[in-house]
């Protein structure tokens, strides 16, 4: 039986958060130093140091250490979580996609870069990302690095964010989406990166069978509130480069759940999802304290 999770009130979120942006900030830093063609350089981390979340690769460390190992054991696959995960923006954002001007509070990287730098940009951050962890992880079993990378492949490729990517095109402008269809969107755009985020780091910590269960189980959830929580506040984004209200205007013809369920229902089944994936982390008591403070903090902004 599953135990109910109250939340930690003895954990500091915001402490927690700033440690280990910090050092996913410094790390990915250094890990793509400029180097020539500099201003293929230049793009790459015009995106990646940009300032979002680093919630993939904050998901990925936790996870890495409630499995009972050091966070630096993962430290290299979470900073290719990210780049990644900023591939798939540069990538989302182009005019033959979301075409969106802005980014992370910036001029999206084909408006600054141009669209060919913008697409290089993003090849090149996909391709980096996995060298990282070819050369930069230690102290693991070669096996679990091979695990690490199939999770991650499979979490890029057709059956995760860019089969998603391709579904959530396929239904673009159509005015019936179900919510299976939209879930099945939902789960490879987001939740598969999302997913693999903490399935990675619990394969690097040495995790067991029911714990990758359990910490799956957790970012499943996790990641299909995630998108839903992204969907309503898309109503009201704004960019502050471009200084004007943009609401992700693409999304006004993709199909979302605001859209298909209604706010009310939507913001229902974000909570109901968030109270599962922490149910799913009972049994680890205070060792879970980070990551059911990041499934509490998702739907933070929506309550
Ligand atoms: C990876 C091969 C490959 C292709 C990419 C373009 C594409 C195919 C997929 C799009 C995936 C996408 C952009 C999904 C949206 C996920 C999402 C909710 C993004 C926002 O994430 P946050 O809020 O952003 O964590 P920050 O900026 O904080 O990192």
């Amino acid at each position: 039986m599953l135990m109910h999770v109250e939340p930690s009130h003895s954990f500091d979120l915001a402490a927690y958060l700033g440690s280990r942006r910090a050092r996913i900030d410094a790390t990915l830093e250094s890990l793509i130093a400029l180097e020539e063609p500099r201003v293929l350089f230049e793009a790459m981390r015009y995106s990646l140091l940009a300032g979002g979340k680093r919630l993939r690769p904050i998901l990925c460390l936790a996870a890495c250490e409630l499995s009972g190992a050091r966070a630096e054991v993962a430290l290299p696959t979470a900073c290719a979580i990210e780049m990644i995960h900023t591939m798939s923006l540069i990538h989302d954002d182009l005019p033959a996609m979301d075409d969106a001007d802005c980014r992370r509070g910036r001029l999206a990287s084909h408006k600054m870069h141009g669209e060919a730098l913008a697409i290089l940009a993003g090849d090149s951050l996909l391709a980096h990302s996995f060298e990282v962890i070819a050369r930069h992880t230690s102290g693991v079993p070669a096996k679990r690095i091979l695990a690490v990378i199939a999770e991650l492949g499979r979490a890029a490729g057709p059956r995760g964010l860019a089969g998603g990517q391709v579904e959530d095109l396929t239904h673009e402008g159509k005015r019936c989406v179900s919510v299976e269809t939209l879930e099945d969107i939902h789960h490879r755009k987001t939740g598969a990166l999302l997913t693999a985020s903490v399935l990675s780091g619990a394969l690097l910590g040495g995790a067991d069978g029911p714990t990758k269960g359990r910490l799956r189980r957790y970012a499943e959830r996790l990641g299909l509130a995630f998108q839903i929580v992204d969907d309503i506040l898309d109503v009201t984004s704004t960019c502050e480069a471009l200084g004007k209200s943009v609401g992700r205007d693409a999304s006004a013809q993709k199909a979302t759940y605001p859209r298909v369920l209604g706010l009310a229902e939507s913001t229902r089944l974000a909570e109901a999802l968030i109270a599962d994936a922490k149910d799913e982390l009972g049994c680890f008591g205070e060792r879970a304290a980070p990551l059911v403070a990041l499934a509490e903090s998702t739907i933070a902004a929506i309550r």
